[in-house]
């Protein structure tokens, strides 16, 4: 066995990449999906589930991981009404596992998802990539969400986090989370999963967070999952085997002093999902995103990957961000998740791997 190579898609009508685009990409046995029209708290029904995996069987992908059933933000307050959006949740996990899904990626992160400050950033050869410019995101939340919201509006899509609905009341989201500090995002954290450990099991999927991107508090807000410790933390705070991580390097890596190869070797076993993402830093504590290939960023995507390859690793790994290549621009591509760059990094991970395979296990072997 080995790793299982997978690719995030939109969904029918919500992606412009096809099924059929992605098949031909080498080596991709599943699709990373959601029901993106869900808001967080909402049951997921199994119709609407059974639907897409109709539409993933007709090309053989398996639907074994999801991203993103979302959190309610109650549940990360701890407010009253948590528990009925617990049982939601449950509901979701039980519906899921009838169609086989192994994994559900999700975070706990406050009112943001994954931020950025520029989503085209030219990255110097004439492709673009996601950007963050520290300076942009000190203390204007509503600047920066309406930088976003402006863009999805303009190109007619939404990002996963970044609901208009929830949005469009931040200073109220903002206001029902004075008083939640990292103290209490933990405990209700764990207050979650307690809750949700026995329908994991029962159902056999895993529960693998996301960590926090970037790894620091933004507009006064707590972040939790940010380096080897907090992680460290998270995982004997609910130790259970479904309890586990979405390892993403370049949410971990956007702090240069996570090493994160040293950190995929201390947690290998409870890494459910691996993101492979690249990151160029800039001295003034800005960083861009960049190509899988390990000498265009400074993540160490080579360490990375022999990391895996040592532990045995044999979960689900997809390319996470890619740059948006030749004909990508706004508009017609989904900003960090074009076809070109993933694609060309799903090859480079590939070779890497093999090589590994091939010449790394008779190495050892002699
Ligand atoms: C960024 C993604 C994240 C991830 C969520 C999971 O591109 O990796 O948005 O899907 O944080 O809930």
């Amino acid at each position: 066995m080995a790793m299982k190579m997978c690719f995030r898609w939109y969904g029918e009508g919500n992606d412009k990449i096809s099924l059929s685009d992605i098949k031909q990409i080498p080596g991709v046995d599943g699709i990373v999906w959601a029901l993106h029209h869900k808001m967080p708290g909402e049951i997921w029904e199994t119709w609407e589930i059974a639907e897409v995996k109709r539409q993933l069987d007709a090309y053989g992908f398996n639907m074994d991981v999801v991203e993103s059933v979302n959190v309610h933000d109650d549940i990360k307050i701890g407010l009253p009404t948590r528990d009925k959006y617990i049982e939601n949740y449950k509901q979701c996990i039980r519906n899921l596992s009838k169609f086989g899904v192994k994994v559900i990626c999700y975070n706990f992160m406050p009112i943001f998802d994954w931020t950025r400050s520029n989503l085209f950033h030219p990255v110097g050869d004439g492709s673009t990539a996601l950007f963050y410019e520290k300076n942009m995101i000190q203390d204007d939340y509503n600047a920066m969400a309406q930088y976003i919201l402006d863009f999805t509006e303009k190109y007619g899509m939404s990002f996963p986090g970044w609901e208009p609905e929830r949005m469009a009341k931040l200073d109220e989201l903002f206001k029902a989370y004075e008083g939640i500090d990292h103290e209490k995002l933990w405990a209700n954290l764990k207050y979650f999963l307690e809750a949700i450990m026995p329908t994991c099991r029962e159902c056999d999927i895993k529960m693998a967070i996301h960590m926090d991107d970037p790894p620091w508090d933004i507009f006064g807000l707590p972040r939790l999952l940010i380096d080897e410790e907090s992680i460290g933390r998270f995982l004997s705070m609910v130790d259970d085997e479904y309890n586990c991580l979405t390892l993403c390097s370049g949410s971990l890596n956007a702090n240069p002093d996570n090493n994160v190869a040293a950190i995929v070797r201390k947690y290998c076993d409870r890494i459910a999902f691996a993101h492979i993402r690249n990151v160029k830093h800039f001295e003034n504590g800005d960083f861009s995103e960049a190509s899988h290939r390990d000498c265009d960023g400074d993540t160490g995507i080579l360490d990375i990957l022999k990391a895996y390859h040592d532990c045995g690793f044999e979960g689900y790994i997809r390319p996470d961000h890619g740059r948006h290549l030749w004909s990508e621009g706004p508009g017609s591509v989904r900003p960090g998740y074009g076809l070109y760059d993933r694609a060309l990094g799903i090859m480079y991970m590939l070779g890497v791997w093999d090589s590994l395979e091939k010449y790394d296990k008779k190495e050892n072997a002699q």
